[in-house]
Formats: C-alpha cells, structure tokens, sequence
C-alpha cells in the first residue's frame, strides 16, 4: 500500500511548489496503526510512506532542514509520521517502506549539483538508519528546473547508499536496480510483460521517450537482469486526499488487480489518509470489498478435485469431476526457474458431445510469469487443454486455476493480445 500524505494534503494541491507554511500540517487523529492495521486485514505486504514529497516537507524531524514536522503545530512539534508508520508497521507484521523524492522544490540547493547531493544522501542516511529495517526504498524520477540549473542525480551513489544501510530493501525507479516501473499509472500492465530487462535500455530513472516506456512496459525476454514491473495507481483520482473525490468501487479495484498482478507485476496501490491523519471510511471499505471480491472470486478454484494428465501432443489435459462455468482463467510460472513462456493457448470441451472430446479455443496468450489472470467469456467447462506453443527454456507451470467473477452487469470485455 502506498501512502502519500503530506502538504499537499492540507492545500489540496498535488504538487507543491515548497513555498507551503508547516503551520498548516496538522493531521491531528493521526493513526499510523489504523493505516497499517487496515494494510495488512486487506492483504497488503508492505506500506510505503512519502516521507518526502516534491514541496520538500519531510514528514520526520530532519536535521537537514527547518521544513518539516518540528515546525508544524502536529504533536507540538514533536511528532514524527515516519516512526509513527515504522513502528505501526512492525506492530502489525507487514513491511515498511520510503520514498524521498529527489525533486525538492525548498531546497535553496537543489540545482546546484553536489550540494544538494549531499543534502539528498544525508536526508536517505536519516530515514534508513533510524527507522530499522526498510522493505522498500521508491525513487521518483521526476527532475524540475530551477533558474539555478538542473539537478543531475548521481543515481549510482543513491542506490549504493541504500545497499549500504539497507543491504535487503528493494529498490524501485524507472531504472530498478530490482522493481522497475510498469511504464504508466493506470493500473494497467502489458499483455507482453516480461521481468528480465536489458539494463541498457533504461540506464537511469526520468526518461518517457517512446523506447524506454516500451522497455519499462515489455521488459526484454533476452534481459540480462531480473527486474519484475510494479504497477503503482492510486485509489482515488489524485495521489494526495482531496474532499471532493472519491475512491474506486471495489469491482474496480479486483479489476486493477487483474490487469496489473494478474500480468505479471506487482500492484503499489495508494490509499491517501485524510487531512485528520486517518484512511477516509469510503477508502477502507472500498478495500474491504476489494479483498473480499479477491476471496470469493480468486481463493475459490473451479478445477479442485479434477484429474490432470498429459496428452499425446505435450499438452496438458484437465478433467473435472463435472462441467463448471468460468470465466476466469489464471496461470502461473516457477520464477525461482525463469520466467520462459512466450506463447500458450488453452482449449476447452464442454462435455456436451456424446462422440468424444471437441476441443474449442477458449484464450490464448505470451507471457506468464509469476502470474497471468485472462479474462474469457462465460464458458462451460468439462475439459480443459493447455498448450504451451513457444518458450525460451523449460516451460513449468505451478498453477492452473479458473475462477468465475460474475461480471456479466459490467460488462467487461475479455482479454484480448495487445
Ligand atoms: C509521480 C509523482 O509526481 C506523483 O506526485 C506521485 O508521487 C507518483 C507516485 O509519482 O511521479
């Protein structure tokens, strides 16, 4: 879960310009446990919190600057969102993660070069030394101008620094080194999504040039490093708490859930709290939907109890006990191996002809990877043959599954190849 709190919460802006008075933060019901508790009921790993924000506010009591939470009104001047967070998340059981943007729009340094640097690392120095262990460390690439110049990050020194603290915290940016950006913020990851990349392809966090989203959206099947796509989307229009908008129904969040897990990425969904300091109701119980949808639709296998062979051609043959309608079909790849398919079909029998099996087509697709949901027409289903028709190592599947979401109101459009 994402959780982008700060400034902009208060001036309901989305961007700050740093000119932004601490005499305005005051999230006064302020409830990291509330945020985290709710994290980890609806099935979310890891929080990542902004500790920083383009305006530059840092949401702990930094020494590297006077614009922070010490100079707001919240707590007396004493609090501190990021220990608040940390120790929430400890407590609940789920991980704890940062992003500190590089972009600082207080700053009076940045746009000079090494002494923003410097101001940079020792802002990251504070939040991974003093916070415990850090899942997740999530850099933005966005770069402004100043009429000082512009900032060039010394991208290599910023990952070295977090390897260096924080040896096991996942790093993500456009460029990884270890999650990259899905290459939009629609929710929406590629058909085609492969977690190895061509490092050359995307040398640094920043670039929105026609060939690198390609990369960031594809990945490379002959890519040297192994750097999966993280879909980050929020759940309501803005990134920040805004009264007048509204989160997305939990039909809509099984959907994101779909279209970004269910394409072999990770899903980074942001559920901003309220200018009070704590998740807005609508917010929780649309994500209690969302994780009750994913029960009932994604935990419930129609194929259980069936028989699974393999056929004279190489394919696999699944029978169930009797015929069931689905209309979700969901596959998954032994990663720890590879990710190594680049092309499957899968055919159905109904059961309904009384002269042997009539195989049909019923999806077809590339890519796998950790995990691959397709969505197909409501179908009866006695029989099931996958065929795996191109990949680059041993194909091993851990997982067939159909499930039935029911979606017919909605009219959702089956999956088809972009
Ligand atoms: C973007 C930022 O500019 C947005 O404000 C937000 O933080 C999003 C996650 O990343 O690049």
């Amino acid at each position: 879960m994402f959780v982008h709190l700060g400034m902009n919460t208060f001036t309901d802006r989305e961007w700050g310009d740093g000119t932004e008075d601490p005499a305005i933060f005051d999230p006064a019901a302020l409830d990291a446990r509330q945020w985290a508790r709710v994290a980890g009921e609806t099935g979310f790993g890891t929080l990542v919190l902004t500790a920083k924000h383009h305006d530059g506010f840092c949401l702990w009591p930094t020494a590297t600057t006077a614009h922070s939470v010490a100079a707001s009104p919240w707590r007396g001047g004493s609090g501190d969102v990021v220990r608040e967070a940390a120790d929430a998340c400890a407590a609940e059981g789920i991980g704890f993660g940062i992003y500190c943007s590089p972009w600082d729009r207080n700053a009076p340094t940045y746009g000079t070069g090494a002494a923003y640097d410097e101001l940079f690392q020792a802002q990251l120095t504070e939040l991974l030394t003093g916070y415990g262990d850090i899942t997740q460390v999530w850099f933005d690439g966005a770069v402004g101008e100043t009429d000082r110049g512009r900032q060039r990050y010394d991208w290599e020194a910023i990952f070295g620094t977090v390897r260096a603290l924080q040896p096991d915290a996942v790093i993500f940016s456009d460029a990884g080194p270890d999650l990259r950006w899905v290459g939009n913020e629609d929710g929406v990851a590629a058909h085609t999504c492969w977690s190895s990349v061509d490092p050359t392809r995307v040398p640094s966090p920043g670039r929105s040039d026609p060939w690198t989203l390609e990369s960031l959206r594809h990945g490379d099947l002959e890519g040297s490093v192994w750097r999966p796509a993280e879909t980050d989307v929020s759940i309501r229009p803005g990134w920040f708490w805004h009264a007048d908008e509204a989160p997305r129904a939990a039909d809509d969040l099984l959907e994101l859930y779909l279209t970004s897990v269910g394409r072999n990425s990770k899903l980074l969904l942001n559920v901003p709290p309220a200018r009070d300091g704590l998740l807005d109701p609508a917010d929780v119980d649309a994500l209690r939907g969302f994780e009750s949808r994913r029960r009932t639709v994604l935990a419930t296998d129609l194929l259980a109890g069936s028989v699974v062979e393999a056929d004279d051609g190489g394919a696999i043959v699944i029978t169930l006990p009797a015929p069931v309608e689905a209309d979700l079909v969901s596959l998954s790849e032994a990663i720890e191996e590879g990710q190594h398919v680049a092309a499957f079909r899968i055919q159905v029998d109904d059961g309904g002809s009384d002269i042997g099996t009539r195989w049909r087509p019923l999806t077809s697709g590339t890519t796998i990877g950790h995990r691959r949901i397709l969505r197909v027409p409501p179908t009866l289903v006695r029989r099931v043959r996958l065929l795996v028709d191109l990949a680059y190592g041993p194909a091993r599947l851990t997982d067939i599954s159909l499930h039935r979401e029911d979606q017919g109101r909605l009219r959702r459009r089956p999956d088809t190849h972009d």
